[in-house]
């Protein structure tokens, strides 16, 4: 077990909780230190927090004095630091697969329904809740369509998203259903998608790393 591991995240965010649901398959402890996305216009612009990442956005993983950033970059580094418990498959196609259906979530679909994203979408085009709410479902959607096509009826799909270890696209997939059903998202069209999420929360990695069980999540969430 590895320490000074400490995670800067917020209870709610979806890229926080991919690697949170990594550094649990991992079996590593970590510190979290929550940075209140609304509060005061959002801790992640304060100086002290754009000191640590430039780029204003959680999560962030120190590993004692190293600084990383971005969700994808930091499995990746947990599982190249970590070997033991593979989060990504040994072979070079299995990987590309893997890394495909993770960014499919992380580059395709989550950066559209970001708080920054919403909020521009707001200020500079007076898009009101309704609209948001029609505009995130709509790339959520557009996403899960094509994710369910590249799941569903493939061979290299197992319990979880490729064979039967969780791995990556798991960590990516997950957070990002539970943020269509804060959207009213409908999953029906989603089966084989739900079917594996149904699976990732049998495991006690993904139960650890639900948004309400965060040391930050409001009481009554
Ligand atoms: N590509 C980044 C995205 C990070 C990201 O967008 N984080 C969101 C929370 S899920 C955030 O910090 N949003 C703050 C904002 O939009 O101001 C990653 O995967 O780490």
């Amino acid at each position: 077990m590895t320490t000074g591991l400490v995670l800067y995240g917020y209870w709610r965010s979806s890229a926080a909780y991919r690697v949170r649901i990594a550094l649990n398959l991992k079996g590593l402890s970590y510190e979290t230190r929550p940075v209140h996305l609304l509060r005061n216009g959002g801790e992640q612009h304060s100086p002290d927090y754009r000191e640590i990442n430039p780029q204003e956005l959680i999560p962030c993983l120190l590993d004692g004095e190293r600084v990383i950033t971005q969700s994808m970059a930091i499995m990746e580094y947990l599982d190249e630091t970590h070997p033991e418990t593979p989060i990504l498959p040994i072979d070079a196609r299995g990987r590309a697969r893997v890394r495909a259906l993770a960014m499919t979530v992380a580059c395709d679909m989550h950066p559209l329904g970001n708080l920054r994203v919403l909020n521009q979408l707001e200020s500079q085009f007076s898009a009101d809740e309704a609209q948001r709410g029609e505009w995130s479902r709509h790339w959520i959607a557009t996403g899960f369509n094509a994710l369910e096509a590249m799941l569903a009826d493939n061979a290299a799909t197992g319990r979880y998203c490729h064979g039967d270890t969780p791995s990556i696209a798991d960590a990516c997939l997950i957070p990002q259903l539970y943020n269509a059903r804060r959207w009213k998202l409908p999953l029906g069209e989603y089966p084989t998608l739900q079917r594996i999420e149904q699976a990732c929360n049998e495991l006690e990695a993904f139960q650890l790393a639900v948004p309400e069980a965060q040391p930050d999540a409001p009481v009554s969430a």
